[in-house]
């Protein structure tokens, strides 16, 4: 049986001539089949671990151990981190000052300031006129605690959920993140998906509780939400000194002190007392952060079942240990706006999260039966690296890489394993946003960029003496539409556009429509493709028309049908030959949804060989991309062939993917087709006074309410809508909450269009 899935781990074994394939709808169409697989199957390499955790940690210690000193001195001073969080919580004015306080920037520049400048990360005009992050920017940076220097490879990850590739790429090389939440909201819609795509890659956290200057900060109240809505346990480590408008700093409650930012912008810090009406709450929190400790942490566990109070090194040493092992988070806050508890922060980045060398990254072997092999970040090992983003810039494509293993040297010849090219490095830069460094070499566990190196992201690139392919990220599908006519001027710089679009973000996919002769652009949402359009007009000064939007639906079957198909050819030249016995049917999985196509044989006797099954896969899987209804694609169906038979001049590859296909097409219109649409699921947040006005919308639009939640001043409504009704939802709201309501909407699943129902031919 081989499952290949983006999530779950992979098993390999054959059963007598059975096999059964799980084909997952969300990779994109433009995928040759033969790479389709095989992008799944990397999809799940670093999700491989399905050991027990011991398991990993004793390979690890091993790979340590074996590495030498001056590898482990420069893997240890290494951070590399991601910034990542709900639309508007504060990631990029955090990351302005972390560049600050590192020496990185010369002042800070605040995201819609009114200097005109835009901090550094929002490089983009469009990012600076929206005040939001489109594109993740990556930067490098030093930061000096204990007198040592450390290294921070830093990627602020935009949090509008139409740009959620850029935060699965940037979390797929990171090693550690910064989850930022609001002392207001708290947790909210998009702090849940990211924490989602942080357990995807197995990504340690620890977390800024952002805006406590904002009139209604709680963070402990926003501690509780941690708990109770993400799952991995989470305490303070910090209470803070006043509040809300009143914050004057924070108190370290391991180390009971006080830390107070001072001097511009806040750029000293100044360490004192804990104020004498604060001692009380920093115990009882300290307790707390014990407490949660010893349920996760054997070492505190001890201690506290024989009532020893553990020290400071010991706290830290299992704060270390649990945020690093994804048992525990901890939670510290602030004010990046009011420059306040930020530095430690990255105090925090040392101290708990971790190194390159404290993370077990796999690859599979291509020439070794794709075998799982353990990559060891020494400079003396053959170079393994990942393109995990690329650009493209005023000097042709910027290749984002993560080395893994060993390293790279301007000049080096590095091969790419999917295709085989060698290709030269002649320019090798570390990123400052738009900005670039030029470094002549880049060791294991670092971030760097190359230029004029011709890739797809997601691919991985060796010295050449291995051939080890690296997974890539999980690519969603994308939900919605657009039909765009450029002007007859500008068609060379339209396509120039769109190839460029496409190459940078795999969730941007376009694809002509021969029957109504239209360029279809599709993505993850609206504001995914408006951003593109308005790109495509600033950036290559094309102008175009633009359709209505439309949903991407999927084809699917209620019902199922048998077959028994015979696809004969013999008039003149060779003939074809290929009959496919077996039943089709729909198919839903554990719990109840239709997330994947499968193709299943089960034919005794070697009635149809091996290769000829493989063609009837690649005929199911081609049939899958475009359903006979109304052309899209096809989920959740399960073909099964158990019988047929072979002529032994005709029959070929072809003759029995031709059978595939005309079978599927024969019992896909006899087993009650139906069509899928997408459901979103749609969280608005509003002041109270408009309650009424957006829950009269959401009946409006017939979404289905799921929460209401009141908070402070605004409210929280969660729902479950149809996609094809929430086209121009941005303006509606904004007209019934006076422009005050935001919203987010995320695809949750297909469910069965009750309007389409297609009958029997
Ligand atoms: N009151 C207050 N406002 C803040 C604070 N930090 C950020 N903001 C404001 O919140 C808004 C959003 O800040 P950004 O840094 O752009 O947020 P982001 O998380 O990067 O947003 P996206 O990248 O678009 O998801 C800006 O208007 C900031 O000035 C804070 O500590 N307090
Ligand atoms: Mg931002």
């Amino acid at each position: 049986m081989v499952f290949l899935h983006n999530s779950i781990p992979l098993t390999r074994s054959l059963i007598k001539n059975t096999t059964k394939i799980l084909l997952q709808p969300s990779v994109s169409t433009t995928i040759p089949n033969t790479q389709y697989s095989k992008r799944l199957f990397h999809a799940t390499s670093r999700k491989l671990n399905n050991k027990p955790e011991e398991d990993d940690a004793a390979t690890l210690a091993d790979i340590t151990k074996s590495l030498s000193p001056s590898d482990l001195n420069s893997l240890r001073k290494i951070r590399n981190i991601g910034i990542s969080a709900h639309i508007d919580s504060g990631k990029t004015t955090f990351t302005e000052r972390v560049l600050y306080y590192t020496g990185r920037i010369k002042d800070i520049h605040e995201v819609r300031g009114t200097d005109q400048v835009g901090a550094k990360m929002d490089s983009m005009d469009l990012e600076r006129e929206k005040g939001i992050t489109i594109q993740s920017a990556a930067t490098f940076c030093s930061w000096q605690k204990d007198d040592k220097e450390y290294h921070f490879n830093l990627i602020d990850t935009p949090g509008h959920i139409d740009f959620t590739i850029e935060v699965e790429r940037a979390l797929r090389v990171l090693d550690g993140a910064v989850l930022v939440v609001c002392a207001v909201s708290g947790v909210q819609s998009q702090t849940v998906t990211v924490d989602r795509q942080m357990k995807r890659y197995n990504v340690p956290r620890i977390i800024f509780i952002n805006k406590m200057d904002r009139m209604g900060a709680n963070p402990f109240r926003a501690i509780e939400q941690l708990n109770s809505k993400l799952k991995i346990p989470a305490a303070a480590i910090q209470v803070p000194i006043g509040a809300e408008s009143e914050l004057k700093g924070v108190v370290d409650i391991i180390n009971r002190e006080a830390i107070y930012n001072k001097g511009v912008k806040g750029n000293t810090i100044e360490k004192g007392p804990v104020p004498d009406e604060l001692k009380e709450l920093v115990e009882e929190k300290r307790q707390v952060l014990i407490e949660t400790l010893a349920d996760v942490d054997e070492e505190i566990a001890e201690l506290f079942l024989e009532e020893k109070v553990p020290s400071v090194e010991q706290i830290k040493n299992a704060i270390r240990r649990t945020t690093i092992a994804r048992t525990f988070t901890p939670v510290l806050m602030g004010t990046a706006l009011g420059n306040t508890g930020v530095q430690p922060v990255l105090d925090a980045v040392v101290d708990y999260l971790p190194d390159p060398a404290n993370i077990l990254n796999t690859a599979l072997d291509v020439d070794n039966n794709e075998a799982k092999v353990n990559l060891v970040p020494s400079i003396d090992k053959p170079f393994v690296g990942l393109a995990f983003k690329l650009e493209e810039g005023n000097y042709g494509q910027l290749t984002y890489i993560r080395v893994y293993q060993g390293r790279v040297r301007k000049g080096d010849y590095i091969t790419n394993v999917k295709t085989g090219k060698k290709i030269k490095v002649s320019r090798l830069v570390r990123m400052h946003s738009e900005e670039m460094e030029d470094v002549n070499e880049v060791g294991s566990g670092e971030i760097c960029a190359t230029f004029g190196i011709d890739c797809s992201s997601g691919d991985t690139f060796t010295d050449g003496k291995v051939r080890y392919s690296m997974s890539s990220m999980y690519v969603p599908d994308s939900v919605i539409s657009l039909s765009v006519t450029p002007d007859t001027k500008s068609l060379t710089n339209f396509s120039k556009a769109l190839n460029r679009f496409q190459k940078e973000d795999p969730t941007f996919r376009v694809y002509f429509d021969p029957e109504s002769k239209e360029t279809i652009i599709s993505g993850m949402g609206e504001l995914h493709l408006e951003i593109y359009i308005e790109r495509m007009k600033r950036e290559y000064n094309v102008v175009c028309k633009t359709g209505q939007p439309q949903v991407s639906y999927r084809e699917s079957v209620n019902g199922g049908a048998e077959f028994d198909y015979v696809h004969k050819k013999q008039s003149g030249g060779a003939g074809q030959y290929g009959r496919i016995i077996g039943n089709f049917s729909s198919y839903e999985d554990a719990s109840g949804n239709r997330n994947e196509n499968i193709f299943e044989t089960a034919v005794v006797g070697g009635r149809i060989p091996e290769k000829f099954l493989a063609a009837c896969k690649k005929g199911f899987i081609e049939s899958c991309e475009k359903g006979p209804l109304i052309g899209h694609k096809v989920l959740g169906v399960k073909m099964l062939i158990n019988d047929g038979a072979t002529h032994a001049v005709d029959s070929n590859e072809l003759s029995f993917m031709t059978a595939t296909k005309h079978a599927f097409r024969k019992s896909f219109l006899e087993s009650d087709p139906i069509i899928l649409e997408p459901i979103m699921n749609l969280v608005v947040t509003s002041p109270t006074e408009f309650q009424g006005n957006v829950i009269g919308l959401l009946n409006k639009l017939a979404a289905v309410i799921q929460d209401n939640e009141s908070g402070h001043d605004e409210f929280v409504v969660k729902s479950e809508c149809t996609l094809s009704t929430l086209f121009g939802f941005a303006t509606s709201l904004r007209s019934c909450t006076q422009g005050k309501g935001e919203f987010t909407m995320e695809f949750s699943h297909y469910a069965p269009n009750s309007k389409t129902m297609f009958k029997k031919n």
